[in-house]
């Protein structure tokens, strides 16, 4: 019999204790870390050198957390500006790995990591596994990208280290994806929760009930999703779907994570320092208040990030968290602060759009936002399946159903936008993250 009184708490792994840590020892910890890591940033990348002497500040200013308000931001356009190798902090023969986002203009942004940052990388994952249940013994299909994009290999490293069986299925091939799922008695699932809503529905073509699998938990991320999407998934089959949020700059996937509460992220905070700011003014926000998250890296190496803008929007959650963790939590991050989409001068987001969709009866997730511009003017249509028993029921059902979602959006956006309702399948189905919006305004002048 064991002589220690063993605390239990639910998703406990041997790596998450410093998810449980008391306070004041996690911002002493941070406090630590964040002198190396300005020290490291000042002493090895010139534009933070140059920031710092151009404030006449020194890393010996940082003496409590409170002082990181003094240390400039970074930009993505840092990291495009110094394409590609420019904010490295170690030498070319430290780093063991790179990789590089997209995004939607120019050039990709890269990204470096000593092995040691892989291990901090692991870590978070390892961490965010066992913050959803996910063990030894789960079987994990792993069908975020392999490849430049860090949901791939993010998320196989974290899971193999936890002691999990992994597949490497990577996206894309969702037949392929069913027949593994169905015969390797997979337990858990990595992706986009777009391209989850797409494999569920394939599964329904194919016959396979998804209800009657060992498949119990899902890990989404790398796109905004909202509550009303969850709700979907978790009825349309036998999983809980947690939320994962991440991105490139800062690591890849792992940056903040649900616990069984599903009710705000967890941010790795020993890894990432998470502040709340105005994106209009850059000044910090009272905990609580929605504003931009920056995040600075505690923890890295090859490229370490000092008060990165993410440009997504969220607040943190001031009240301590039911399942034990002390990591502070922010809300899900529902949009960014460059994808607001301004139309006849109301401000509108995707994910309004997709949450007022979904609160109707009759459509499915699949929708895309088409923008254009006539005579001066911006135009909204918003493109939406409607189920297989809507659209080959009588004509009267589908303009009723029209009517019901215009006056919904009205409701939620404060805008009259044109509804066109598309039959099961017409919106293209992506393997990634979803396109949603179609921007076509400099097209049609
Ligand atoms: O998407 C990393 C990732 C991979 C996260 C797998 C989670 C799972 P990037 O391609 O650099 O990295 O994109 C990062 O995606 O700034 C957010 O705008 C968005 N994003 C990521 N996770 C979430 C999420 C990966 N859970 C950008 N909810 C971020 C909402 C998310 N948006």
């Amino acid at each position: 019999m064991s002589t220690h009184t063993s605390v239990h708490y639910q998703g406990f792994h041997p790596a998450s204790a410093p998810d449980f840590a008391p306070v004041p020892q996690m911002r002493k910890l941070q406090l630590d870390r964040l002198n190396y890591v300005v020290t490291r940033a000042y002493e090895n990348v010139s534009l933070f050198q140059a920031r710092l002497n151009s404030r006449a500040l020194r890393p010996d200013d940082i003496r409590m957390l409170e002082d990181i308000r003094k240390l400039p931001f970074t930009t993505k356009a840092d990291l495009r500006d110094t394409y590609p190798f420019g904010l490295f902090a170690s030498k070319m023969p430290e780093v063991v790995r790179l990789h590089a986002s997209s995004g939607t203009t120019g050039k990709p942004i890269v990204v470096a990591y000593t092995s040691e940052d892989v291990g901090v990388w692991t870590n978070a994952m390892v961490r965010c596994f066992a913050s959803c249940g996910v063990n030894q013994g789960d079987v994990v299909q792993n069908a975020y990208g392999y490849g430049l994009f860090t949901g791939g290999l993010g998320a196989h490293y974290g899971a193999e280290a936890i002691g999990a069986t992994v597949i490497p299925i990577s996206g894309g091939n969702t037949d392929r994806q069913i027949m593994v799922m169905k015969d390797f008695c997979v337990t858990a699932i990595c992706c986009t929760p777009s391209y989850f809503v797409h494999l569920l529905e394939r599964a329904m073509e194919l016959d396979v009930d998804v209800h009657s699998l060992p498949l119990r938990v899902g890990i989404f991320g790398a796109e905004p999703w909202s509550e009303s999407m969850r709700r979907f998934i978790e009825s349309h089959s036998s999983i809980r779907a947690y939320d994962i949020y991440g991105l490139s700059e800062i690591v890849g996937p792992g940056v903040g994570i649900e616990c069984s509460h599903q009710n705000g992220l967890h941010i790795l905070e020993d890894h990432f320092y998470p502040e709340i700011i105005n994106p209009e003014t850059g000044e910090p926000l009272e905990e609580g208040m929605e504003g931009e998250l920056v995040l600075t890296t505690l923890s890295k190496h090859a490229m370490p990030m000092i008060r990165y803008r993410t440009r997504d929007i969220t607040s943190l959650i001031p009240e301590p968290c039911p399942c034990g963790r002390t990591l502070r939590r922010i809300r899900r991050i529902a949009r960014r602060s460059d994808d607001m989409i301004i139309i006849r001068g109301v401000n509108v987001f995707a994910s309004q759009i997709e949450a007022a969709l979904l609160a109707v009866e009759g459509t499915l997730p699949h929708y895309q936002i088409i923008l254009t511009r006539s005579k001066g003017l911006d135009e909204m249509e918003i493109q939406v399946e409607v189920t297989p028993d809507v659209f080959s029921d009588k004509i009267g059902s589908m303009e009723a159903l029209n009517r019901n979602l215009v006056y919904a959006l009205e409701q939620a956006l404060g805008l009259r936008v044109a509804i066109r309702l598309v039959e099961p399948r017409a919106i293209q189905r992506s393997e990634g993250k979803a396109k949603r919006v179609i921007d076509r305004r400099n097209m049609d002048q």
